[in-house]
């Protein structure tokens, strides 16, 4: 079976729309036909400063939301990326085999150092990109199912595998992106015209996924549209109504030209308000099952050992041969 793994953060507390539909909904499937790792990167999370008992709590709060997504330990291997302390390790490797210009030209450190100053981001927010090459290379991941904002961060992961492999002998598979088209970038229901963000979003704009469920609906039923009444998918001229409908589509299976052709001659009311229901409908037991999780922390602590575990064993594996490949001498 090829191999996938991915990654998500534990900041915000709960996963927002863009997370779902961009990866998490991906991983649960891809569980079924891949031999798959995905993990919590509390590392990656620590590059902008972290309150301690919040970060702990936002850890267990994301494994429960992603056991809640439907994720199944005996059919993936989900961990916490600090529990497996080869990724800091291999993360050091990568970072001396990456130029400081190739790093510069990341375009979510761009963003995000930009939004927080230069004299308060971090190195490790610099650096965090590589880091992410390691998470990948450790597993010789084939696939990589990630939103279109990663895109990025996948090439100068396969830039640097093949630099080492190039180097030091074929050592580290090189992965592709796996990105669907159709959930790629989840837009802000009031900005369409940039995704979701937790950090960027203004709260009506961002549909976070443990909301209260009629917060949600409201968020929906007060989506930014435009002045034209046909609804059409239309991603340039359209960017909002074609925004609501990748969700419906997604969320319920229907393709967008169904969508289309149910919608004809009614207004952006009745799209808006079905799609209101059709949230409702999907956080309702999302929310139910992720406090059920939650009230079971030790259960949820046995899994992530138990995951852990398993993922040790392959990035031991890696991180050994990468290692001697390099002529780091072995201690005895
Ligand atoms: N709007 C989105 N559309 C599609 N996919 C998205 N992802 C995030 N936003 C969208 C995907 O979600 C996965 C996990 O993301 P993360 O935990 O790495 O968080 P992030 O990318 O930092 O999420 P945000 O909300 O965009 O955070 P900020 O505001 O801090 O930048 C990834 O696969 C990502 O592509």
């Amino acid at each position: 079976r090829p191999r996938v793994l991915s990654g998500i953060q534990p900041t915000a507390g709960s996963f927002h729309l863009g997370n779902y539909l961009g990866a998490v909904r991906q991983w649960v499937a891809l569980q079924e036909s891949h031999d798959a790792f995905y993990m919590v990167v509390d590392l990656h999370a620590i590059t902008v400063p972290q309150d301690p008992k919040d970060l702990r709590a936002n850890t267990r709060l994301a494994v429960a939301q992603l056991l809640a997504a439907g994720l199944d330990p005996e059919r993936c291997t989900l961990f916490v990326q600090s529990h497996v302390p080869e990724h800091a390790q291999l993360g050091w490797i990568m970072n001396c085999l990456t130029g400081f210009g190739e790093a510069s030209r990341m375009t979510q450190f761009k963003d995000k150092s930009a939004k927080q100053g230069a004299d308060r981001a971090t190195v490790g927010l610099f650096t965090y990109p590589v880091l992410q090459v390691a998470d990948i290379l450790l597993y010789q991941a084939d696939q990589v199912p990630v939103g279109e904002d990663q895109r990025q961060h996948i090439e100068l992961t396969r830039d640097l595998a093949e630099r080492f492999n190039g180097r030091f002998g074929q050592t580290f598979t090189i992965p592709a992106p796996y990105i669907l088209k159709e959930t790629a970038k989840i837009f802000d229901l009031q900005d369409p015209a940039v995704k979701m963000s937790k950090s960027a979003s203004t709260p009506k704009g961002l549909v976070n996924l443990l909301d209260d469920p009629k917060v949600t609906a409201k968020k929906v039923r007060s989506a930014v549209t435009d002045t034209d009444t046909v609804i059409r998918f239309d991603a340039e001229k359209k960017p909002g109504v074609s925004n609501l409908l990748s969700i419906y589509s997604t969320l319920t299976g229907t393709a967008v030209t169904d969508l289309e052709q149910r919608y004809e001659g009614k207004g952006y009311g009745a799209l808006k308000t079905d799609l209101a229901e059709v949230m409702v409908e999907f956080v309702t037991p999302f929310r139910t099952r992720t406090q059920e999780y939650l009230d079971d922390p030790e259960t949820l602590d046995a899994l992530l050992a138990k995951g852990a575990e398993k993922a040790r064993t392959v990035a031991a594996e890696t991180l050994a041969q990468t290692y001697d490949r390099m002529g780091l001498l072995p201690a005895k």
